[in-house]
């Protein structure tokens, strides 16, 4: 019943918003059906106006194009999107006062951070009905239980992709950390341009945990980097999917989905979770606390919309991350359910882990970081 009712008073909004009007995004409670022992909060947005244009700052390749054009028809606000390469770079223009933003999509870790420093909007969740639809797990994840700030968008893990064509199949980070100058893959291979996913690589390399703050074994984590850049043809958190598929790299550390979709154009390219282990994570759907009360009234109907059973099925299809939508599971296809790739058997995921925050430490990784960068 409640659904019905938040799912009526949002149509509602959207049609009057689409003629013109200036209306609340959710009724006063008192119009709730006297059965309807939940009554819906009171609307935080009762005199907020829809902007006609809102800008999401996404990862690339990590959304359906077509359901921008979509939410437009459904809400008369047109979606722009801009691009970062890792959560460094999004925290670091959060942290440097870039505005404008009405919905950001950082990873677990980063949410932590982002939420202890301010950065983040309350989510009003009488605009986002379809929470509901989110698997439990995914509903009281340690970074933000309860979704007070962020809901979760896709999952998914870190490892490496390669043409299985020229490339004898690796299993191990080693085939980064011990580059062989006599090797096909030598010069042709890439790592993500990303300090911690890159320092985890490493350090899963020399068996550490990926989340240390021991000095000692990031200054060998750094060394390790140092070494593999002697076979980099760049670090590359964009495009390095493409690169693989067109045949001009043939090896890159990268994500899952990405490697998934640059299959469409290449079929021999495989995914590999590396034995030693490595990254899983939860990329997450955001609003910054410098959006206006506008811009964030937009988000969250943008966030809404993505968490539509249907819509988030067809955008986990079209950018093969698995979806943290419970409900979204009976409209994506059997294969894509069992795809290992995107759903790892739990083998897998036992060796796998969550970037943590680190602390005080972010800028010991950050200082290594640039010294890997500038090393010669
Ligand atoms: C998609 C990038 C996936 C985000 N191109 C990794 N957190």
């Amino acid at each position: 019943m409640r659904r019905f009712y938040y799912v009526f008073l949002l149509l509602l909004v959207i049609a009057l918003a689409a003629a013109g009007c200036s209306q609340p995004a959710a009724a006063p409670a008192t119009s709730a059906p006297a059965s309807d022992t939940q009554t819906a909060p009171a609307a935080s947005s009762d005199s907020v106006k829809l902007p006609e244009e809102i800008v999401m700052f996404n990862w690339t390749d990590y959304i359906d194009p077509d359901l921008y054009g979509e939410f437009e028809e459904a809400s008369g606000v047109r979606v722009i999107e801009d691009n970062y390469s890792s959560n460094e770079e999004l925290l670091a223009k959060l942290q440097g006062g870039s505005a404008g933003y009405a919905v950001i999509v950082p990873s677990d870790y980063t949410v932590g951070i982002m939420i202890e420093e301010g950065l983040l909007a309350k989510l009003d969740h009488a605009n986002i009905p379809n929470l509901s639809n989110l698997a439990d797990r995914f509903t009281q994840v340690p970074y933000d239980p309860g979704s007070v700030y962020c809901v979760p968008y896709m999952w998914g893990t870190t490892g490496f992709g390669y043409d299985s064509t020229k490339v004898d199949p690796p299993a191990s980070w080693s085939v980064f950390f011990e580059p062989d100058p006599n090797s096909d893959i030598y010069g042709r291979v890439t790592m993500l341009d990303d300090p911690r996913e890159s320092f985890a690589a490493a350090l899963a390399y020399l068996g550490y945990d990926i989340n240390t703050t021991d000095e000692a074994q990031l200054n060998e984590a750094k060394d390790a980097l140092i070494r593999a850049k002697a076979q980099l043809a760049g670090y590359d958190s964009d495009t390095y999917e493409d690169l693989v598929a067109s045949g001009e790299n043939l090896l890159a550390h990268g994500w899952n989905g990405d490697f998934l979709l640059a299959m469409e154009d290449n079929e021999n390219i495989v995914y590999v979770t590396p034995k030693e282990g490595g990254v899983v994570f939860v990329d997450n759907l955001c609003i910054p606390a410098s959006a206006t009360p506008e811009q964030k009234l937009a988000g969250e109907m943008l966030i809404n919309f993505l968490l539509e059973p249907e819509v988030a099925a067809r955008n986990s299809e079209f950018i093969y991350y698995a979806s943290p939508n419970k409900a979204a599971e009976a409209f994506l296809p059997e294969d894509f359910l069992n795809d290992t790739s995107i759903y790892p058997p739990a083998e897998v995921l036992d060796k796998l882990q969550y970037l943590e925050p680190v602390g005080e430490a972010e800028s010991i990784y950050q200082r290594l970081w640039d010294e890997v960068k500038s090393a010669q």
